[in-house]
């Protein structure tokens, strides 16, 4: 069976877990249920990193021992990490016997190849970081550039790796395989820094007293990041459980932030190449959550709270909105508003409607899930953009691009609204001859359905469980693998389904004063911006107006009916006041087509028309040269 490792970076305890701590844990998970879910044999590994003068300082700080202040705090990485319900398969902590052995032996194997050497080190610290800095790395004014606070000069007798030695062979390990760091962006920073030329690294601290002693000369405590990159791989069992460690190294993916790409990038694979262990297939560096255009840190005091997140929308909406809102490999500013407006588009109209309406027609008119018996026009479509969709999501988590692959997940969605939209399945229930249609329509939907719910369960696992518990299945997703979704027409007709309910209700977004008007024209918001993605949601067509009539008693409306090149559609528009009926006929209109049908007066309208209105004035929005009807306004 294949394996899969991939690893998150182990968290400080210095500070309580927050936003950015999450996101990188909760890509981690995603990515580890992703493997699973295609039958992979899964390692995934969190922890916290316990050791190094910042725990030192906190603990004498606080009047208690490290090794209390370390208790105190990692149990609420493991609370929080239950609660967003991560899959990780060990928590590991670096003050546990496992990992002081491991390092021990990893240490001990460094310092037979010879690589290890005493020599005076002195250089610009930041305690923070608990890192050594080039005056060329640090920020304007010889600032840290992480903390932008002020660095000390240090001189202290120390333990070198002779890191300048793999500077030729981590060179050309980069360059053989362009996959090794990505993004591509800090993967030409890492190669910047390489071929600049690689300074040995000191790998104790002569002052520090809480760590891991180096095991050939016990005066010295191991630096707080050299043990801590021996985390990936004591997780395994290094030096011990064979079996463990030959399994899952190397690793497939390290997760981390931007911060400590060079750590993961340079100094780690070099350790590796001095002992002679594989390295490590990928290090992927994820950008920074932001607020307000600063990382989001507990030293800065800018974290969002996410209990108030979580509660008012819900955990899997909270997974969702980070890893599709933001391009995993650069930063993302947090916004509610954007929070918002993506729970409302995608999870409770895209998803939630297509759901309930589906489930809606079946529960009314079948009870159980139709046969496919009478296949149809847009039904090929529909099989082959569901083949497409897996494809080309297997592709985009290959990349760790989750945003594009939630993409593709939802254009199939709304292919898929509209595919209920273009066959009006609700309008085919009056007759037992069109009901075998209905029947099949539907089927391919719950068929799409349950593609979609397997699709999304690394990400949403809560909402797939739901969806298939709704749709009548009983297995949960924890045994849906990829490949039952691989050919279509795996679910089974006959099946009584369940009831439907939303799965994501819809949220009132805060009403914002208005701005005053300025004359005729009401000034155009610049709040509240839509991203492209939510404009393209939106199903543009030419619609030619083929009919138009009054309705009796409704002095505003005029009954249209359009036609949109595939269909024909009715739709009800308040513009009679500006517009006679035969003043519209063979007028080519915009009409929105994915728009979900609704009763006007008890009529119903399937779609809108975009016009322009001012105070007084009405004008339908028109082409300037005529266009096959059904083409698409962008
Ligand atoms: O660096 N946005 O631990 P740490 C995105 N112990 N990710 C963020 C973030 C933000 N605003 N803030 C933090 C350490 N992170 C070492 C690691 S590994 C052998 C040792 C995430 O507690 C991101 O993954 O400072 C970043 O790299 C990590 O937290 C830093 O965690």
């Amino acid at each position: 069976m294949r394996t899969f490792y991939v690893t998150t970076p182990i968290y400080y305890v210095n500070a309580e877990p927050h936003l950015g701590t999450a996101y990188s844990t909760i890509a981690a998970d995603v990515l580890a249920r992703y493997h699973r879910l295609k039958g992979e044999d899964v390692f995934f590994l969190t922890g916290v990193d316990e050791h190094g003068e910042n725990i030192q300082t906190l603990a004498a700080e606080k009047g208690i021992s490290e090794q209390e202040l370390c208790d105190q705090m990692a149990p609420m990485f493991t609370k929080l990490w239950k609660k967003l319900n991560l899959s990780n398969d060990i928590f590991l902590r670096t003050t546990s016997e496992l990992h002081k052995r491991g390092a021990t032996k990893f240490l001990n194997a460094l310092y037979k190849t010879g690589d290890i050497y005493k020599g005076k080190y002195d250089g610009y610290y930041c305690r923070r970081c608990e890192s050594f800095y080039t005056e060329r790395e640090l920020a304007e004014s010889k600032n840290c550039p992480v903390h932008k606070l002020p660095v000390e000069w240090v001189e202290e007798e120390n333990y070198f790796f002779a890191l300048s030695k793999y500077q030729d062979g981590l060179r050309a390990h980069i360059r053989a395989n362009p996959e090794f760091i990505q993004p591509e962006s800090r993967r030409n920073e890492v190669l910047n820094v390489v071929e600049s030329g690689l300074k040995d690294v000191s790998i104790s601290r002569a002052s520090v007293s809480w760590g891991i002693p180096l095991p050939f000369d016990q005066t010295h405590m191991t630096y707080v990041w050299i043990e801590a990159l021996c985390n990936y791989i004591t997780a395994l069992g290094y030096g011990e459980d064979g079996e463990k460690f030959h399994k899952y190294w190397p690793a497939n993916v390290h997760m981390m932030g931007k911060d400590i790409t060079r750590f993961h990038a340079i100094i780690w694979p070099a350790m590796l190449m001095a002992v002679n262990l594989p390295l490590p297939r990928q290090i992927f560096a994820h950008g920074f959550v932001t607020n307000q255009g600063e990382k989001i840190s507990k030293t800065k005091g800018n974290v969002i709270d996410m209990d108030t997140l979580i509660g008012e929308f819900g955990l899997d909406a909270f997974r969702y909105f980070f890893l599709r809102e933001f391009s995993f490999g650069n930063d993302g500013d947090y916004s509610q508003d954007r929070f918002v407006l993506r729970y409302n588009a995608d999870l409770a109209n895209d998803l939630g409607n297509l759901l309930n309406r589906t489930l809606g027609l079946v529960s009314k008119n079948f009870g159980v899930i139709p046969e496919p018996t009478t296949p149809g026009e847009f039904d090929d479509e529909v099989k082959g953009i569901a083949r497409e969709t897996i494809d080309q999501v297997d592709a985009l988590m290959g990349q760790l691009a989750f945003d594009m692959a939630l993409e593709k997940i939802w254009e199939f969605v709304r292919r898929i609204n509209r595919y209920v939209q273009q066959t009006q399945v609700w309008s085919l229930a009056k007759s037992e001859e069109t009901k075998g249609r209905m029947g099949t329509i539907l089927y391919n939907c719950m068929e799409s359905l349950r593609t979609i719910a397997v699709l999304i369960s690394p990400f949403v696992p809560d909402t797939a469980n739901r969806i298939r518990q709704q749709m009548g299945l009983d297995e949960c997703f924890e045994n849906q693998g990829l490949d039952t979704v691989s050919e279509w027409g795996g679910l089974p007709s006959g099946k009584t389904v369940g009831k439907p309910e939303p799965i994501f209700p819809r949220k009132d977004t805060k009403r914002k004063p208005r701005h005053a008007a300025s004359s005729q024209t009401e000034q155009i918001a610049t709040e509240n911006l839509i991203s492209i993605d939510q404009f393209q949601s939106m199903d543009l067509r030419v619609a030619e107006v083929i009919a138009a009539e009054r309705i009796p008693n409704a002095d505003r409306l005029l009954k249209l009916q359009v036609d949109l090149g595939s269909e024909k559609r009715q739709v009800v528009a308040g513009i009679a006041a500006h517009y006679s009926p035969e003043d519209l006929v063979g007028k080519q209109i915009v009409l929105v087509a994915n728009l979900k049908p609704t009763k006007i007066r008890g009529i119903e309208s399937q779609g809108m028309l975009l016009a322009a209105s001012g105070k007084k004035e009405l004008a339908v929005a028109t082409f300037e040269k005529r266009l096959p009807p059904g083409t698409q306004v962008r």
